[in-house]
């Protein structure tokens, strides 16, 4: 018996060692390109060398007991009356809750580190749809800068504002060591620091459709200035293009129903959406002001505003209108809604119920 638990000990010590350092050999992660990125990865390897030692250890002195002490043809014995050990049971169970405990508290400390709020932080909305990624870059005047490619200034910590318009996907940029879900009804956040300049890759890590696959896309963080003007290029485009949401509203047939005195507007058919940032979170206070005019345009049957027929908007302008006809008429809603969409006029929109997580 003695014998036994010697031989076992030192064949679970011996593989738990030679299990370890391969683990600890092998190269997990692509390079590192944000400033908790070793922090990341040194927890990983943290778990490593608390989990693997552990789980080789009672695997084979499980093996070891199954091929050992194994019935010999011809035994029929039950085997020899076993009772409780109280000293060993309290021992299997401190140490693992010891063990488990220890490692929630390391990594909320870590992840606590990543979210912990930076001064001159830039806010970018990432938006995702079956099966891509769109990135927006508020502007003071409250229109956004618009890109399929995510690129940012290196050095400077940015947070990411999640949302999804469909199901859900998960945000995971692996060189930064940061991912999170995007959850319909939500807005969920993740915050980074690059540090190192290059191309990396955006990736959906939350199986979403037959396309999941696809849904990959770069981020580029490029040095200070370089980022500068290429924001100050999208910026200018932006102001020198006639505004794109007030042409979708006359092309589209929106002007034939709802009064909108920006996009000089005067019909009565439907709800007018003059000072429609006003009164929406009394139709429906779940949601914000630019979800509620998505909801509208896309699935009206499901907000008819009293007084007005539910069948008196067509339904499918979700088919008419491409994803980003819809985005670009959705923000000049908002703005046009709360007065106008002239610049400045951003303030006037009140931030959207539960949307400032
Ligand atoms: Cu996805």
């Amino acid at each position: 018996m003695r014998r036994s638990l010697i031989q076992m000990t030192v064949l679970g010590v011996v593989a738990s060692v030679i299990i370890t350092a391969l683990s600890l050999l092998i190269d997990w992660f692509p390079e590192q390109a944000s400033t908790t990125a070793d922090d990341v990865d040194l927890l990983y390897d943290v778990l490593l060398i608390v989990s693997v030692p552990i789980f080789v250890l009672v695997m084979s002195v499980a093996i070891y007991s199954v091929i050992r002490f194994r019935a010999r043809p011809g035994d029929e014995r039950d085997g020899e009356p076993l009772h409780g050990n109280a000293q060993l049971e309290v021992a299997w169970v401190a140490i693992p809750f010891v063990l488990v405990t220890a490692l929630a508290v390391y990594g909320w400390i870590v992840l606590d580190e990543q979210e912990d709020p930076r001064p001159n932080t830039m806010d970018v909305n990432v938006r995702a749809g079956q099966f891509a990624w769109r990135f927006e870059y508020p502007q003071p005047g409250g229109q956004s800068v618009r890109s399929d490619e995510l690129y940012l200034p290196k050095d400077r910590p940015v947070r990411f504002r999640i949302r999804t318009d469909d199901v859900v996907h998960s945000f995971w940029i692996p060189e930064f060591r940061i991912k999170q879900d995007a959850v319909p009804g939500i807005v969920t956040t993740s915050l980074t620091v690059p540090n190192r300049a290059g191309n990396f890759n955006v990736v959906c890590a939350e199986l979403c459709g037959l396309g999941h696959t696809t849904m990959r896309q770069q981020v580029h963080v490029l040095e200070g200035e370089q980022f500068a003007s290429w924001i100050g290029a999208r910026r200018q485009a932006l102001a020198a293009a006639p505004e794109p949401g007030r042409q979708t509203y006359t092309t589209y047939g929106c002007a034939g129903c709802h009064t909108l005195e920006d996009a000089g507007a005067a019909a009565a058919t439907g709800p007018s959406l003059d000072g429609l940032a006003e009164v929406y979170d009394k139709r429906n206070p779940r949601l914000s002001l630019e979800a509620y005019i998505r909801q509208s345009i896309v699935d009206p049957r499901a907000l008819v505003v009293p007084g007005f027929r539910a069948d008196g908007m067509p339904a499918n302008y979700s088919r008419q209108l491409s994803r980003a006809e819809i985005d670009t008429l959705v923000d000049y809603l908002a703005r046009a809604s709360a007065g106008s969409s002239g610049p400045g006029t951003a303030a006037a929109i009140r931030p959207p119920p539960g949307a400032s997580r």
